[in-house]
């Protein structure tokens, strides 16, 4: 006995749960496989299906290998306590820098990987409920297409915290549409005014774009780039965008700027994670996922970080906004580190030391 399928959106598979503890994932008769990692039958509690009457079925069926490991790779608290002490650390974060009230954040990928989503969510868990206010005036019209800088607000009542995200376009994953490398080094570089509207036939410069800002101070910069890259889409992107990649992280760094990533829609890629959210680093399924976008990322899984965006949720949840805080809080330890290296005592400091 099967219970009713549910059609898994990603791979036009059906996935089942028998009495006898299996989870299926069956691909339709022209079999679709799963574009990453083994698979492999198993059951819930991990077990590997190795009497073939267990498996005989009519139809290709797999759940994806290992799918829980035996103990987290990375720990994590999921807990109440734990929220309220991120959510404090970063409304309590200020850049170690007199002259810059505000860390800015910019978030670069490819079109629908979930910049915008991201920057909601972190607003959803400071406003105590699900809001979509960056996906206004973007979302709309298909794709964001404009600077955009939005104050992420303490709790209510609270104030700023100092973190700005930055949203843009989504950036060329062939080198011919969306935002280009150009446009983003002077993002990056701080000449490019708010809301900006960016358009691949007109590139930025001193003489073309209103409001350019010739001579950006330290505040104006962009202080720590986050890619975003969507899990589900990972071994699908197009070749190029990986060379992309590389040739952008080797000019924002020359600039000085650090750079992590996130790792959006992991509900996508593994069941048991858009059932439990806790479940993420015990996934073997999001843990290849993750090697593979380090690889097209061109850095190390260490300065990659999961998350699961508010999407289609009415309401938030505490684990949730645990991976989402602690996404934000991996960001502006990367923030801190730019200003550690430019602000204008520290960088005379080490002028001095260097001499
Ligand atoms: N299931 C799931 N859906 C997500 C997640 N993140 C984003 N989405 C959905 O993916 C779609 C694209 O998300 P956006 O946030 O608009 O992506 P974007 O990077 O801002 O896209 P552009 O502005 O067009 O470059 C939307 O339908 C989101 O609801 C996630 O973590 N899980
Ligand atoms: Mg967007």
């Amino acid at each position: 006995m099967f219970t009713p399928s549910k059609k898994i959106p990603s791979f036009g598979v059906t996935a089942s749960t028998s009495s006898n503890g299996l989870t299926t994932l069956t691909a339709p008769t022209t079999s679709v496989q799963p574009a990453f990692g083994t698979t492999i039958l198993t059951r819930d509690d991990n077990s590997e299906v190795t009497n073939s009457s267990e498996t005989r079925e009519p139809r290709p069926q797999f759940t994806f290998l290992g799918l829980k490991l035996e103990s987290p790779w990375r720990n994590m608290d999921w807990t109440e306590e734990r929220r309220t002490s991120l959510m404090e650390t970063i409304t309590s974060y200020r850049p170690s820098c007199e002259e810059v009230p505000q860390a800015r954040i910019l978030l670069l990928g490819p079109v629908s990987s979930g910049k915008s989503s991201f920057i909601s969510s972190v607003q959803s868990v400071f406003n105590g409920r699900v809001t979509n206010r960056a996906m206004v005036g973007s979302f709309s019209s298909g794709f964001t297409k404009k600077l955009q800088s939005f104050n992420i607000r303490g709790k209510k009542g609270e104030g700023h915290t100092g973190l700005v995200l930055c949203d843009t376009m989504g950036m060329s994953e062939d080198g011919m549409t969306g935002l280009t490398l150009h446009d983003i080094l002077s993002v990056v570089k701080g000449h490019v005014p708010e809301g900006h509207k960016f358009s691949p036939d007109q590139p930025v410069s001193a003489s073309e774009t209103v409001g350019y800002v010739k001579r950006p101070s330290l505040k104006d910069k962009v202080h720590c780039v986050v890619f975003v890259v969507d899990a589900s889409k990972i071994t699908t992107y197009p070749k190029g965008l990986s060379t992309t990649f590389k040739q952008l992280r080797k000019h924002i760094s020359d600039l000085g700027v650090h750079q992590v990533a996130l790792l959006t829609h992991v509900d996508q890629v593994c069941l048991q994670t858009a059932k439990d959210v806790t479940g993420v680093y015990e996934s073997r399924t999001i843990q290849d996922v993750m090697g593979k976008a380090a690889a097209l990322l061109g850095m190390s899984t260490s300065y990659i970080v999961p998350v699961k965006n508010y999407s289609s949720e009415l309401d938030l949840d505490v684990n949730t906004d645990v991976l989402l805080l602690s996404a934000v809080d991996h960001i502006l330890q990367y923030a801190d580190l730019y200003f550690q290296d430019n602000a204008p005592h520290n960088k005379e400091l080490k002028t001095a030391l260097d001499l």
